[in-house]
């Protein structure tokens, strides 16, 4: 059970309630589609459950976690609404970034002796500041991420297809250890390179080709995040150009990195490569996001970013630069932010790679 007491710094109620499956996951290390966590003062926590959880939720309660069932016939607001008498709560934090308009107005209807208060970005702030567990588990979802890459290299060639990288790295990754995928990963070759998210189609690979590959694996719930051009054949020269940049945008902006910078700071240092290089109106998106549970957390490296880079935050640095019926190349690393440095976990050779 994560320690809550940041949380109630930031928030200043006298309960927080946890309902998404992901912020539940992340509390309490416990996997389940269904529960209400109580998040106290001073880190007493309840977690109400049904008869399909009590039995595994036990290992909740070896963490001093109590665990509530429900009954037959009882429902969990009126488990909530005993919590919050015995506990004589009347503000309670809610997940203003996860729940749905419904969901709420039920709550808020169900729960009428307490005041219900936003807290969202506050649980978003202390997920972005990971444990020594955490940083663990995505260090290795990133090194599973590099061993299905240095794989996929001996499998690419002309003749295949979008979805055949993307079956075999898929594969790859599970081999090396990924219970799941970090998000739908994005294989796009030749013109599709152009479109930073493409799906994997059923495009053959040609000569020449760029083939983008942005994947990630899932380990112990934590999300890997990596990209790579590779070239099947020589690229034009426009192409190969547009790679020089794009790897010197993003050398430059982690050279650049360090602990308790701007969001927009390691953005612009990678934007200023490729605009100097007349390649800006080609630079559709942002620089970086943190990862966890989600692929996309806070912080955020982007044009307009406020957040700070710091101690135990993760960022990715991922510029491209995308021109339809040309192609598009991107790379992208990820950076752990610590006091005494950044580190780049990303493993895989970034010089030119051509098949
Ligand atoms: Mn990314």
């Amino acid at each position: 059970m994560k320690n809550t007491d940041k949380l109630f710094e930031l928030s200043k109620v006298d309960a927080v309630l946890v309902i998404s499956e992901k912020n539940r996951m992340y509390f309490t290390g416990f996997a389940s589609t269904f529960g209400y966590l109580v998040l106290l003062h001073n880190n007493k926590n309840i977690f109400i459950t049904d008869p399909r959880y009590y039995e595994m939720a036990q290992s909740l309660s070896r963490d001093g976690v109590e665990v509530v069932q429900i009954a037959n016939g009882t429902s969990a607001t009126d488990a909530l609404n005993d919590i919050f008498r015995n506990y004589d709560v009347k503000s309670v934090g809610f997940e203003d970034t996860e729940l749905t308009v419904q969901d709420h107005s039920v709550l808020k209807h169900k729960l009428a002796g307490v005041k219900l208060v936003p807290v969202g970005d506050f649980i978003c702030t202390v997920r972005s500041y990971k444990t020594e567990t955490e940083i663990a588990y995505i260090r290795k979802a990133q090194s599973i991420t590099d061993i299905a890459f240095s794989e996929i290299l001996k499998v690419i060639r002309p003749g295949i297809t979008e979805r055949d990288v993307q079956v075999e790295l898929e594969y790859q990754m599970a081999r090396n250890g990924a219970e799941g995928l970090a998000f739908d990963t994005i294989i796009a070759s030749g013109i599709n390179s152009s479109k930073p998210h493409a799906h994997p189609t059923d495009k053959v690979i040609e000569l020449g080709d760029p083939v983008t590959m942005d994947f990630g694996a899932r380990y112990h719930g934590y999300c890997s995040d990596m990209t790579r051009t590779v070239f099947v054949g020589q690229p034009s020269g426009e192409l190969r150009k547009i790679y020089n940049v794009v790897l010197l945008a993003q050398t430059m902006g982690i050279n650049n990195a360090y602990c308790g910078m701007a969001g927009r700071e390691l953005d612009s240092y990678c934007r200023e490569v490729i605009k100097s290089n007349g390649y800006e109106q080609y630079f559709v998106h942002s620089t970086g996001h943190s990862l966890g549970i989600d692929i996309h957390e806070t912080p955020t490296a982007s044009m307009r970013s406020v957040d700070m880079l710091n101690a135990k935050q993760f960022i990715t640095c991922e510029p491209g630069i995308y021109i339809p019926g040309v192609g598009g190349v991107r790379i992208e690393d990820l950076l752990l932010i610590e006091e005494d440095g950044v580190t780049d976990l990303t493993t895989s050779d970034k010089t030119i790679i051509i098949l």
